[in-house]
Formats: structure tokens, sequence, C-alpha cells
């Protein structure tokens, strides 16, 4: 009999799909939540046919040039910036994502981050938990308005189409989007929404949501001449990657007062956060938790583990990112 292919997981992850794979494979699982660094990444590959890995895993050239027994990279997000896809595919690895099972559970989000943002929840938190309510007025952390606003979104994907339906049928927002390609004329009717150049969703958005797969041609997508097109007192929101924005230019934008506020649950650094945002009233920050319900996390390990078994067993793996690897 053939020996298990060996497998590894990168990250903890939940039981249950731990005793899936291990019904196929040898797993070698990390136990704990400290990310293991590219070279420890590299040394727990040695000799693994397929690796579970998150957003926190950087699959490059280099690594798969120094781990060439690796056949399967999946990973437990819908985003993909941190595989280099067309060398996973110079290498006959395949990789795979975790698409839609996300979508609702991201764009119900999105959406938090949008109402909390303009309605100045967080600042209104801090404030009354450090004893600062004393009595009422009449701007007393008056935000902006959602319903009936124009809500623009930068990206629209599966996660931007979900967010523009919670805007023109929960709120009767007006929709505007911008994306490389346009959606379809049904869709855009459907939703409702309107396509415009990148400038124009700039300078007509009330709010922004950015949405956007990040890439070397998406960094800082949202820098000073960008903010600078923004309507005065807009909202931005991130819920895509931390380097679509320079945000050294979002928090002087901030400061100035030329946006309103802005929500981030996503930053450059992560999970570190730029000093300066950290001194703002005026920026929810929160820690990459826009897929975070129990339901959505389990159901993202599933699909991973689906791809890795699928793959690894002579299956088709449901979401694969170059699926004409497995064809050769
Ligand atoms: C994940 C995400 O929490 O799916 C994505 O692309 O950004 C988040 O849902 C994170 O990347 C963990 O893998």
């Amino acid at each position: 009999m053939n020996p298990k292919p060996r497998v590894l997981v990168a990250r903890r992850a939940p039981a249950e799909v731990l005793e899936r794979l291990a019904a196929h494979f040898e797993v070698d699982a990390v136990a704990g939540d400290v990310p293991l660094t590219p070279a420890e990444l590299r040394e727990r590959l040695q000799g693994k046919a397929g690796a579970f890995i998150t957003g926190t895993e950087r699959i490059d050239g280099a690594l798969l040039d120094a781990c060439p027994e690796l056949r399967v990279v999946a990973t437990m997000s819908v985003g993909f910036n941190h595989i280099d896809v067309p060398a996973c595919s110079a290498h006959g690895v395949l990789a795979t994502n975790t698409p839609d099972v996300l979508t609702e559970t991201t764009a119900d989000f999105g959406f938090a981050l949008l109402m909390a943002t303009a309605r100045r929840m967080a600042e209104g938190e801090r404030l009354l938990r450090d004893g600062g309510w004393k009595s009422w007025s009449w701007d007393f952390l008056a935000g902006s308005d959602i319903h009936g606003a124009t809500l623009g979104i930068l990206g629209m994907g599966r996660i931007g189409q979900a967010i523009a339906r919670r805007g023109r049928f929960g709120f009767g927002m007006s929709v505007i989007y911008h994306n490389r390609s346009r959606l379809p004329a049904d869709t855009e009717a459907e939703l409702g929404a309107r396509y415009m150049s990148k400038d124009e969703l700039l300078r007509e958005a009330d709010h922004l949501v950015l949405v956007l797969p990040y890439s070397a041609a998406a960094h800082h997508s949202i820098a000073a001449p960008e903010l600078a097109l923004m309507k005065p007192g807009a909202t931005l929101v991130n819920i895509a990657r931390g380097g679509i924005v320079d945000e050294n230019a979002l928090a002087e934008a901030l400061r100035a007062g030329r946006l309103a506020a802005a929500g981030l649950d996503v930053f450059e650094g992560e999970p570190q956060v730029n000093p300066v945002l950290l001194t703002l009233p005026n920026v929810v920050l929160t820690p990459h938790i826009a897929s975070a319900t129990m339901k959505t996390r389990l159901a993202m390990a599933g699909l991973a583990a689906d791809n890795l078994i699928a793959a690894l067993t002579g299956g088709t793996p449901p979401t694969a990112l170059n699926p004409e690897v497995l064809s050769r």
C-alpha cells in the first residue's frame, strides 16, 4: 500500500478539518497562532505534497524551488495576493482559494464598518467608557447619513456586489462603482449600480468602500491624489487589503478633516498598525475580521480541505486558481 501523502497545515485549524485531512494524509499540523517564519515554512514543507495555508503564508518562486515535492497549495482565504500563482503554475503546483463561502459574511461586516464609521459609533463608545458623556448638545457626535446617500464601490466582484445590494435594497442608496471590467447590463440593472471612471467615482461617492483584489498594480490605488478628489466630508472604508491605501496620506486627510472618517479592517503592515492612525479619533480600526463568523470560518477551512483532498486524490478541486495544472 502506498504511504499517505504528507501535508502541512500551516496554522491552527478546526479539529473537524484536521480529522478529515487525517483520513487521507499524514498531517503535520502547526498548533499555535504565531505564523511560521518564511524559513520555518520552507523547512516544514520539506517532503510535503500539500499545504493548507492562510493569508499570512507567502508562497513564491523561491519557496517553490526549495520545496520540489509540493503539488498543492490550498489557502483558507479568497484573497490570494500572498501566492504567486504564475510561479505555482510554472512549478506544476495547483493553487486554490475559498471564494463564495465568505461573500455575505464579509459584506455584512463591510456594511457594519461603514455604519460604525459614518455614525461615529466607536468614537462614541470610547467617549462614554472614558467618562466623557456629560450632556446632550445638538451636534454631539453628529455623523453622516447612510440611507439615501451615494455609495461608491471600488472593486465590483462578489463581495462588492453583495455590499451594493445591502446599500440599494436595505438603505435606499444610489450605488456607483468602478471595476477593471464593467458588469453585464442585466447585473447592473439588478443592482441598480452605475458604472463610472475611478476619478468620477471618487468625486461622487459620499461613502467609498474598497473591495478590490490586491496586486502590485493595485498598490496605493488610494493615495494623496485620489483622496484629494473625494468629496469633502466623505467616508472611506477598506475591507480589501491594507496596501491598497497609502495610510500616511489617509491619516493626513483625516487629520486635516478633508475626509470625515475612515473604517479600516486591513492594514499595510498588519498586525502592526500605522501609529498615526491610532491617534486619530475619526477612524474605526478592526483587526482583519470581516470574514470572522464561526460558520463562515468553518466553511472556509472546509473548502480549503475539500480542495486539498480533491487535488491529491485524483478529484476535481472545487475552487482552483490555476486548474490548467491538473490537465498536464
Ligand atoms: C481571511 C481574507 O481572514 O479571505 C480573505 O482574503 O482576507 C480573510 O477572510 C484571511 O485572509 C485569512 O486567511
